[in-house]
């Protein structure tokens, strides 16, 4: 930025503080003209300023001057900063964002607590995307749809939803739901159901045995913005986050077919249709139709079962051969959440020269966590000292004193708990850099439990490239893991390119290890890939990559990643017994 943009950026923040604490257009609008004038200066200001030229620019009055002359002198202006103090700071972000000026940036501050500078805008979005903006009784939907619009929340539109967007949206609308007398169960439906990574719309099913009356109550959620088309088992609505839903509601007698039929995926029941058609049978929603009668289902593995299959897991019916392994009842036995024992990618409060981000949890804070979750084992992997400017020796040293630190909380732990205590591991996360080489050395490896490796960055590498440098990183012994090894981040990264076939044959053959990770915007492998992987028999690790405890809840993402991409608990090496982890770990 400019001297001449940040002073601009400076006058237009008081100009907003005039406006809305003191209600005072008049200064408001001196201080905005004079913001103008200097944004389109075409000399820096502290130059005019250092000649003594101030009240020669147009709009500086004596008063602007001296304000000046303080902030040039010491870099701030005392009288500015009381005025700041009277509003939330995360006001001023806001007001950067077309259709947002100063008063509704204040309301919607005020309103949510937005009171930090550098979290403002995402947390609107978040807002948004909740479809909250509108407990602020005097905005419109149009306000709240032109913010959303400017804030570009492509979420709704064009590209499609993430799932752990939709999720929390479609959790309050069932509560809402399941709250009515006249509704037994309600679920979501389609892709949400499928778990699939992002999702188009959401689809709700609703059991009543008195339909017309769960609709009625259906489409009295606060959170619709309109009613597209109302029928009385069918409702096409919009929420006020500009999401679509699909409202169906079956009779309790034919509940098991309309969670399967709307359950999808539409090919799985293409598919299924296809095959029930050669032997006489014709599915709806309804229910399966043979020799003209229509059986019902309560349930869905009723369903399945007279299709003489086993219940298929919604997570895999994407036709990719789930039917015809139901068929031979040979459907794998998919991983699930309490199957968990562990966590191998977790980033610790450590302070120190990192080449990336640090985490902002205590060891004592993400073990808390790792006690209620039953957890047996936890691995911090921070990630590697900045690679450059540091000497081998501080490297080390940074690696030792980081143990120590982690080691002096995990013996308070220890103390504390004295039975059944949670196994520390102690590792890092290691940067894979373009010529394949890793991020630390032999002796810097050797001080660790184990190391995760990963690349963050030459994303644009060829798939020569990329494999060659990948498989270069995990020939260290100590780099047990290959983390998130796309590197695509949903709805905003490509995956890289790599040939995964050589890669993933050389995992199974050198025992290295694939991790599935569960921070739901990487949801990274992808469930194609892990299902290759698990027929190459390689084994994974899902972990949750948590810069905080709170995203330790998020390894339900990384459970349903790898249940769509065919894997079980044996697959899975943060299922194992901390024995056999140590073992598979080479510890
Ligand atoms: P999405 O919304 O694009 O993420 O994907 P889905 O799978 O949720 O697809 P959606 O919302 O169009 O439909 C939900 C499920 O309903 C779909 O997976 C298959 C099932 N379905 C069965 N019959 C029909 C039909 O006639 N039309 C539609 N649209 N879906 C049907
Ligand atoms: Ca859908
Ligand atoms: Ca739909
Ligand atoms: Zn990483």
């Amino acid at each position: 930025m400019t001297i001449n943009t940040e002073t601009a950026q400076l006058l237009k923040r008081v100009a907003a503080v005039f406006r809305v604490k003191e209600g005072d257009t008049f200064r408001y609008k001196a201080y905005i003209n004079a913001s103008v004038a200097i944004d389109n200066l075409s000399e820096p200001l502290v130059e005019v300023w250092k000649r003594g030229g101030l009240d020669s620019v147009p709009g500086i009055g004596e008063n602007l001057a001296a304000y000046l002359n303080e902030y040039f002198s010491t870099g701030k202006v005392k009288h500015f900063n009381s005025l700041f103090k009277k509003v939330p700071s995360g006001m001023f972000p806001l007001m950067t964002i077309r259709g947002i000026g100063p008063i509704t940036a204040y309301k919607i501050a005020k309103k949510f607590h937005l009171n930090e500078e550098k979290t403002a805008i995402s947390d609107l979005k978040e807002i948004l995307i909740k479809g909250e903006l509108n407990k602020i009784k005097s905005f419109k939907e149009k306000t709240v749809q032109k913010i959303q619009k400017a804030l570009n929340i492509q979420s709704f539109g064009k590209t499609r939803l993430p799932l752990y967007e939709a999720l929390p949206i479609a959790s309050e609308f069932i509560d809402y739901l399941i709250k009515s007398k006249y509704i037994l169960a309600a679920e979501p439906l389609g892709s949400l159901r499928r778990k699939l990574e992002t999702v188009g719309d959401i689809d709700f099913g609703i059991c009543s045995s008195t339909p017309k009356k769960a609709m009625d109550y259906a489409l009295t959620y606060s959170k619709i913005s309109s009613v597209i088309t109302k029928g009385g088992m069918v409702s096409h609505i919009k929420l006020i986050n500009g999401l679509e839903a699909d409202l169906k509601i079956s009779l309790p007698n034919s509940w098991g077919s309309m969670l399967q039929h709307y359950t999808g995926s539409k090919l799985h029941n293409i598919h299924l249709r296809t095959i029930t058609k050669e032997k006489g049978l014709s599915l709806s929603e309804y229910g399966i139709t043979k020799k003209e009668k229509l059986n019902h289902f309560t349930s869905e593995t009723k369903f399945y079962q007279f299709l003489g299959m086993d219940y298929i897991p919604p997570e895999i019916r994407e036709n990719g051969g789930e039917i015809e392994l139901a068929q031979s009842h040979k459907l794998p036995r998919l991983i699930e959440l309490t199957d968990i024992k562990g966590d191998l990618h977790i980033h610790s409060d450590y302070d120190f020269e990192s080449s990336h981000d640090l985490g902002v949890s205590s060891l004592s804070e993400i073990f808390a966590v790792a006690e209620q979750k039953k957890y047996q084992y936890v691995g911090f992997t921070d990630h590697n000292p900045k690679f450059l400017g540091l000497t081998e020796n501080q490297k080390n040293k940074i690696i030792l004193d980081r143990k120590k630190y982690l080691e002096a909380q995990f013996h308070a732990y220890e103390k504390r708990v004295k039975h059944r205590v949670i196994k520390l591991l102690i590792g890092m996360e290691v940067d894979i850099r373009t010529d394949g080489t890793i991020a630390l050395s032999e002796k810097s490896l050797s001080l660790l439990d184990y190391a995760i490796v990963s690349i963050h960055s030459s994303f644009g590498l060829t798939q020569e490239e990329n494999t060659k440098r990948i498989i270069q990183a995990l020939s260290h012994k100590k780099a047990k893991i290959l983390g998130h090894p796309t590197g695509r981040t949903i709805n905003s990264r490509e995956p890289i390119s790599a040939n995964w076939a050589e890669i993933f044959d050389f995992c199974a053959k050198n025992k290295k290890i694939i991790e599935i990770n569960a921070y739901p915007t990487r949801l990274d492998l992808p469930s194609d890939l892990i299902k290759q992987a698990v027929q190459k028999g390689v084994r994974f690790v899902i972990n949750t990559d948590s810069h905080e405890d709170s995203q330790m809840e998020n390894m339900k993402y990384g459970v349903w990643q790898a249940r769509r991409g065919y894997a079980e608990k044996k697959d899975i090496v943060n299922t194992f017994s901390f024995e056999n982890l140590r073992s598979v770990l080479e510890l």
